[in-house]
């Protein structure tokens, strides 16, 4: 079988286990080729380190660009996650333009209500219209809040809430609309996706564990995308990448040790097996 290549577009960080550092051993692991582009290089991640470094590689950006058209490279998936500035937003929108793949945003900018470190609000409205370009967007309630001027609920939602976030996300103009992180109950955690196309809507919910890890939606966005790359179904894939963040999650809680970031590495073997 012909290998998929996928390119993923966010930052390096270079302790703390989120975005490239996790994406990359990540697709990988699932059979897929994965090309990167760095959109910075941290120290570490930004939620709960003080004092990290941050280099700017957006200059980078349109040089590899044009680098790569000239070699003819092709993609099957571009994947992009946290990036730096609304200037970054620009030139990976050229890059959609340039490349014919499948579009994957995370628009990794906000949790629990509140934006990273960093972020700002006229970001997030930015990120909505780069969110219209992509086949596929996987917000998290707090972005998909921020992206369509929506109050932010924390818990106690009904399905009505979810189901309008989900239409005004689908005005945006992505294909496919996946919103992470949607608990009904207390025990359960999942995600409900929209196809804006066949207008049918896929639900998948994991057992919900009781901690907080930053990179579990980097973990959750690269192995989705590893499953869609190995041909599963949306349905498939959202459970895959569910089942998988969730055994992340629970390999790592009770090591106090380890509270920047999810033992993804002690999982890739049963990730595997669900392929
Ligand atoms: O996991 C998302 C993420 C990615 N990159 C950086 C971050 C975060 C979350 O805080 O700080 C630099």
């Amino acid at each position: 079988m012909e290998q998929k290549r996928v390119v993923s577009i966010q930052d390096i960080s270079c302790f703390g286990k989120c975005s490239l550092t996790v994406a990359l051993p990540i697709i990988s692991a699932m059979g897929v080729e994965t090309a990167i582009i760095p959109t910075a290089v941290l120290s570490t991640h930004t939620g709960g380190f003080t004092g990290f470094t941050f280099t700017d590689l957006s200059d980078d950006i349109p040089a590899i660009e044009k680098h790569w058209l000239s070699l003819g490279l092709k993609f099957d998936a571009v994947y992009t996650g946290y990036l730096g500035s609304i200037k970054q937003i620009e030139m990976i929108e050229n890059f959609f333009d340039c490349f014919d793949a499948l579009k994957v945003v995370d628009p990794v900018m906000a949790d629990h209500g509140k934006l990273y470190t960093g972020f700002t609000v006229e970001y997030a409205k930015r990120m909505a219209k780069m969110c219209g370009k992509a086949d596929i967007i996987l917000p998290n309630i707090t972005e998909a809040c921020l992206m369509t001027d929506t109050e932010y609920v924390d818990s106690g939602y009904d399905k009505s809430y979810i189901d309008g976030l989900i239409q005004k996300l689908a005005k945006l103009g992505a294909k496919k609309v996946c919103i992470t992180g949607v608990s009904y109950k207390p025990e359960e955690l999942g995600v409900v996706l929209f196809d804006t196309i066949t207008k049918k809507t896929t639900e998948y919910y994991s057992k919900r564990i009781d901690a907080q890890y930053h990179g579990t939606g980097d973990c959750f966005a690269s192995s989705f995308v590893g499953a869609v790359m190995n041909g599963k179904t949306m349905y498939e894939s959202i459970k895959i990448a569910a089942e998988f963040t969730a055994e992340c999650i629970d390999k790592t809680v009770g090591d106090k040790q380890h509270w920047y970031g999810v033992k993804f590495e002690n999982c890739l073997g049963d990730l595997i097996k669900m392929l």
